[in-house]
């Protein structure tokens, strides 16, 4: 597998200005015309005329109005090259495409009969011969022919400029985007699809034309796109300054999709799971999903669109910021400070569960990659995630405005350009007048750097004295790190929970200095003072997440119970909690190792109690102190992760907390009931978040009564959102295999399944549940593979099967014969052929083999072996087979 570097960049040999295509429609065979108008750029190296294509078949290609003959261009798998063309040169080229053979979702390609594209990262070179690489940018005229009966809608980029019958039953549409774009965005779909539309007017008083196509019959489930998408606009407005450009936008939904959704100019196209929402199929997490979606590919229509990435190393410069720009909207939209801390809470959780054992694994990579074989391979949690947070480092150092003159100066600069990394930390220092150099780092050093903090207290001259150093694990190919530039927030609690004025020079007092403050550690090591403390603090480290780093500090539980319960900042407040319980499951996993009685102490349960019941925090915050690390955050913190006696602690500690706390669940439950109609906004998902919590551990305790509450609240639910907590606390508890309930929990199963058997999205829970539950093993993961409605060709449905019993349910994913390796296996390669990109994924899921006890690891080698040496292996598999075995 050939691997191209960062290093070896060469700006391209030919300009495009403009792009003229015409699309002959037809699953079988699409023909397509298309006419470039190409300059050549004499500041590039490279002299000669390079195209990409692939999986496609050329029929004619005609240089400046003469055809070319096979002998005077050099054709290969990847590649067509014309050497010694002119300066100026006009290409027409006709190539043909069969749509429906295309299972890779990458190109042109056909679902439940309609036609879709996606081209990020390079799916363009397979529906035409292109300089696709995202630096070339160009205007796009569209035309689009087809039947009319079985393709009524035709839909590109930019503006609809004409359209007509064509007589013999076809049609067209004429589209045109007026502005330059790479390859990449490039959109076409074509189909039987129906719109929610609506006039919207910008604050500038022009009017946009707003729509959400899907297809039939699912008409009822698009308000919240609708209504997410008019929320973003208005935001990237009011926050940003930034206007919609074009007079009309679109999203299209499709259910066969690789990932999430895709920010094509104008003609956004979704994964169904993130546009289709009624409160009958989708979940509150659904609906937060929708609304980060949404947000997110729109606000792409600037960091992305406009202004793009050079190369694809530069993919984080556009993926980072707008995972920040969206994180931030659904922040802004709850509208107080705890929806904030929550929405920053599940995001730091998301990256520590994912991003943290990504960078410690075979996959490790800089922000900025220097190398891959296959691209799509880097669309990861560190280049989006990771990226985020690095992105959130300019904000936390620059403040609120200087981020935002850094982003002003960033598009002065460079709108219409197709960028690096580099410029947008330019953009942020110019702006701001800050030397920036050092921060360059987070873009090129792997691995998660570790911060330790050592506090010492002089009570005789009222001195708190911190200490911080850092250090970062060697990765691939990096072995020495050099210091990052941290930018680290804190504060120092008094006794009282109140907080000490932070003062960091000595003489005279200052009460009015701030209480909470941002070190910047440049250094390995380094000291800071603070003065006028009167007795001994308990600091609090680290605050709201200021850099995506692990904390190392020695707290005492008296001081962490003290953060719990005091702490203004709600991350450290949540964080406190979070390392009482890691300390414990720890301690617990070792003593299930060594077969030793399990206990909880009291202190412990104590200060989850103060949480669970003070009616003064916000639910969906009480929830998240209620949720114990997950298990495998626990086997990240092992030497050898053991997910058996993982799970055991944890599901020990559950059932004690039920047991201690289950007159505060039961009254936590009662009081957070939200009858009425259904809302998904923040403060009542908390409510619910908070009583299905409660619900789950109060099922642990196994207890008839108990399980008759979820029995009962899963009839009677009006939601998704309730039903399928009902749903999992019945099958993911502790008491779900004792034989009273199983014909219970068979007959639910059995109900949902046929109350929603024709709600795609909703049956992919059906399946997730199952795979996720305690209980279920590789056997009867295999027969649900053989139900009716399992297709492993969907990639929704493969996830909702595979990923999630290969990621979620670690105890029983290794199986201690090597079974659910073995399943695993059978699937990357039964993906491979169908799927690359979707294959390429579930192969991770072996990549932390090497943290696993020496039997298992064998095991583990041996399928990633049988992955590897499969005959017709894609690039995309191989490389990350091939990084796990290195
Ligand atoms: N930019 C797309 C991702 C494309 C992935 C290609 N394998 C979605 C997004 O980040 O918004
Ligand atoms: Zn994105």
């Amino acid at each position: 597998v050939k691997t191209i570097y960062r290093k070896d960049y060469v700006a391209p040999g030919y300009w495009v200005d403009t792009v003229e295509m015409g699309f002959d429609l037809h699953p079988q065979r699409t023909h397509v015309a298309t006419r470039l108008h190409m300059r050549r750029n004499h500041d590039s190296a490279e002299k000669d005329l390079i195209l990409f294509g692939e999986d496609i078949q050329l029929h004619q290609l005609r240089l400046n109005g003469v055809d070319l003959k096979r002998s005077a261009y050099q054709r290969n798998k990847e590649r067509l090259i014309i050497s010694n063309a002119p300066d100026t040169v006009v290409l027409e080229i006709e190539t043909s495409i069969a749509a429906d053979k295309n299972t890779t979702m990458s190109g042109l390609y056909v679902s439940n009969g309609n036609f879709f594209t996606q081209c990020e990262a390079e799916g363009f070179r397979k529906i035409t011969y292109f300089p696709d690489r995202p630096d070339v940018m160009a205007t796009y005229t569209v035309m689009l022919r087809a039947d009319k009966k079985q393709f009524p809608v035709l839909l590109s980029n930019g503006n609809l400029i004409e359209q007509g019958d064509l007589g013999d039953g076809r049609h067209y549409a004429k589209w045109e985007d007026p502005f330059k774009k790479p390859s990449y965005l490039f959109a076409l779909v074509a189909g039987k699809l129906v719109c929610q539309e609506e006039k919207y007017r910008l604050k500038s008083g022009r009017k946009v034309l707003l729509q959400v196509w899907v297809e039939e019959g699912n008409l009822d489930k698009t308000q919240h796109a609708m209504d997410s998408l008019k929320n973003s606009i208005r935001w990237d407005e009011e926050r940003f300054g930034l206007e919609l450009d074009l007079d009309r936008f679109m999203i299209v939904a499709t259910s066969d999709f690789n990932m999430g959704a895709m920010e094509n100019k104008g003609l956004n196209i979704f994964n169904t799971k993130y546009v289709l929402a009624n409160s009958r199929t989708a979940t509150d997490a659904d609906y937060a999903g929708i609304e980060s979606v949404v947000g997110h590919e729109y606000f792409h229509n600037w960091t992305g669109n406009r202004v793009t990435c050079r190369d694809w190393f530069q993919l984080s410069l556009k993926e980072g910021l707008t995972v920040f720009r969206d994180q931030e909207f659904s922040g802004d939209l709850v509208g107080n400070a705890t929806g904030r801390a929550v929405k920053r809470i599940e995001d730091v959780r998301i990256l520590r569960q994912h991003q943290f054992p990504e960078d410690a694994g075979p996959m490790s990579h800089p922000v900025r990659p220097d190398s891959y074989a296959e691209i799509n391979n880097f669309y990861t949690v560190t280049v989006y995630e990771k990226g985020s947070e690095v992105v959130r480092m300019y904000y936390t150092l620059l403040g609120h405005e200087g981020f935002r003159k850094g982003m002003d100066l960033y598009f002065q600069r460079h709108d219409g350009q197709a960028v690096t990394c580099d410029d947008f930390r330019a953009a942020m220092a110019d702006a701001n007048g800050r030397d920036l150099s050092q921060f360059e780092r987070w873009y090129s050093q792997a691995g998660t750097p570790r911060v330790k903090a050592d506090g010492e207290y002089d009570a005789k001259r009222h001195v708190y004295r911190l200490k911080l150093s850092q250090a970062c694990p060697a990765t691939a190919g990096q072995d020495h790190k050099l210091p990052f530039h941290i930018p680290f927030a804190m504060g120092l609690l008094q006794q009282d929970g109140s907080e000490f004025a932070l003062q960091l020079e000595s003489g005279k007092a200052h009460p009015q200095a701030p209480r909470s403050i941002i070190l910047e550690l440049t250094q390995e090591t380094q000291e800071f003072e603070f003065h006028h403390i009167e007795h001994e603090p308990t600091p609090s480290l680290l605050r709201n997440f200021s850099a995506p780093v692990i904390l190392d500090f020695d707290y005492s539980d008296a001081q962490l119970a003290h953060l719990l319960a005091h702490d203004s900042d709600a991350f450290c407040r949540w964080e406190a909690g979070q390392r009482l319980a890691m300390r414990r499951l720890l301690k617990l996993v070792k003593s299930v190792q060594n077969g030793e009685a399990l206990a909880l102490d009291d202190m412990f349960v104590e200060a989850l109690r103060k949480t669970l019941v003070d009616a003064n925090l916000d639910p969906a915050f009480r929830e998240l102190v209620m949720t114990l690390p997950s298990e495998v955050m626990l086997a990240e913190e092992m030497e050898i992760a053991d997910p058996h006696s993982i799970h055991q602690a944890r599901r020990f500690v559950r059932a004690s907390l039920a047991q201690a706390l289950k007159a505060e669940f039961l009254s936590v439950y009662q009081d957070h009931l939200t009858p009425g109609k259904y809302k998904p906004d923040a403060v009542s998902a908390g409510k619910r978040a908070l009583k299905n919590c409660a619900l789950s551990y109060l099922l642990e305790w196994s207890h008839e009564s108990t399980y008759e509450l979820a029995y009962t609240q899963y009839f009677e639910a009006e939601n998704m959102t309730d039903k399928v907590a009902a749903l999992s606390a019945m099958l993911h508890c502790s008491s779900a295999l004792q034989p009273q309930y199983q014909a219970r929990r068979a007959e639910v199963l059995q109900d949902f399944f046929d109350e929603f058997q024709h709600e795609a999205l909703v049956i992919d829970k059906w399946f997730s549940l199952q795979a996720c539950a305690p209980s279920t093993d590789v056997k009867q993961i295999r027969q649900l593979m053989k139900h009716k409605a399992f297709s492993l060709a969907n990639p929704n449905r493969a996830r909702s099967l595979i990923f999630a019993f290969c990621n979620a349910n670690p105890a029983q994913f290794h199986a201690a014969d090597g079974s659910a390796y073995e399943l695993w296996g059978d699937a990357v390669i039964a993906l491979n052929k169908l799927n690359p990109q979707v294959a390429a994924r579930l192969a991770r899921s072996l990549d932390r083999w090497t943290k696993y006890p020496v039997a298992q690891q064998e095991m583990m080698r041996a399928a990633l072996q049988r992955v590897a040496t499969t005959k017709g292996l894609s690039k995309d598999v191989a490389e990350i087979v091939n990084k796990a075995l290195a």
